[in-house]
């Protein structure tokens, strides 16, 4: 596949593909949502947050530049299998060019039809409010709400900031031995001692869900739930994540553009910013 460079590039970079290292993908895949509806115009709304924000980042002393190829937004088809289809090719494309890929949707599935375009030891670490272990709903198994449940299927999954299941996904993850930090774990040190352990020496691919984020500083999403991460949360587990193994893709998806309130583009845009900036930083 060629990779087009769209005319709204994130962090208005301005890089050709070849010596790009990250690659943004945006990915308008909006067909199983159930509530709130909207996450279409998700990625050009992020992308347009992005150019709002600084290269520099003054924590981390870091400048992103030369770094982040933005593609033109990819086609999706309308039939679920065909869309993870197309973003399972377009995901291994990037890979094949030994680039790092960072989806932005879009609803949460997209993150299966990224997986299959990685080997099976890659683990997953998914940031959402939901548990996304649903069997299926209304008889349809490839819906957003069982997201984690289908990536389980082949790649091992940590699940992180959950607060909102039913009782059969809880048992199922339960019989299943997956690592599940709830919210109300979340700032226990024995929680984030875990996390570094069950990741140490691991491929990791990070999916943020935004509404893994409380409410108040994500009011954009498709499915809110009440008690949620804040942003320096978030950050002190990106910086787990990133220092204790080595991040191979990126995702982040369900924003729900609001008319007169883009805090939640512009956190998706800065969350994205801070993990390049980690990652460069840790190889510098
Ligand atoms: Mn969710």
């Amino acid at each position: 596949m060629l990779f087009h460079e769209g005319s709204n590039s994130f962090l208005e970079e301005v890089v050709d593909f070849d010596s790009a290292k990250y690659v943004v993908l945006p990915i308008p895949m909006e067909i199983t949502t159930s509530y709130l509806k909207g996450t279409r115009f998700a990625p050009k709304s992020i992308i347009d947050a992005s150019r709002s924000l600084e290269n520099y980042n003054q924590e981390l002393d870091y400048e992103i530049r030369g770094k982040v190829f933005t593609t033109n937004e990819i086609e999706i088809p309308p039939d679920t299998e065909k869309a993870l289809e197309t973003i399972k090719t377009t995901v291994s494309d990037v890979l094949a060019s030994g680039k790092f890929p960072i989806l932005i949707g879009g609803e949460h599935l997209l993150t299966y039809g990224a997986s299959g375009a990685f080997d099976q030891d890659v683990l997953f670490v998914i940031f959402d409010a939901h548990a996304d272990f649903k069997d299926a709903v209304y008889g349809v198994p490839l819906n957003h709400a069982s997201d984690s449940r289908l990536v389980n299927g082949r790649n091992g999954v940590v699940l992180v900031g959950v607060r909102s299941l039913s009782l059969e996904e809880k048992k199922e993850i339960e019989s299943r031995g997956l690592a599940i930090l709830y919210m109300d774990q979340i700032r226990k040190q024995e929680s984030k001692d875990s996390l570094a352990r069950k990741i140490s020496g691991r491929k990791v691919y990070i999916s943020v869900d935004m509404d893994v984020f409380d409410p108040s500083i994500a009011p954009g999403v498709g499915t809110p739930q009440p008690n949620g991460l804040l942003y320096t949360d978030m950050i002190e587990y990106m910086f787990i994540i990133i220092k204790n193994s080595e991040i191979v893709g990126m995702d982040v998806t369900e924003v729900k553009p609001e008319p007169d309130n883009k805090a939640t583009e512009v956190l998706a845009a800065k969350i994205i910013t801070d993990v390049i900036s980690l990652n460069e930083k840790k190889y510098e």
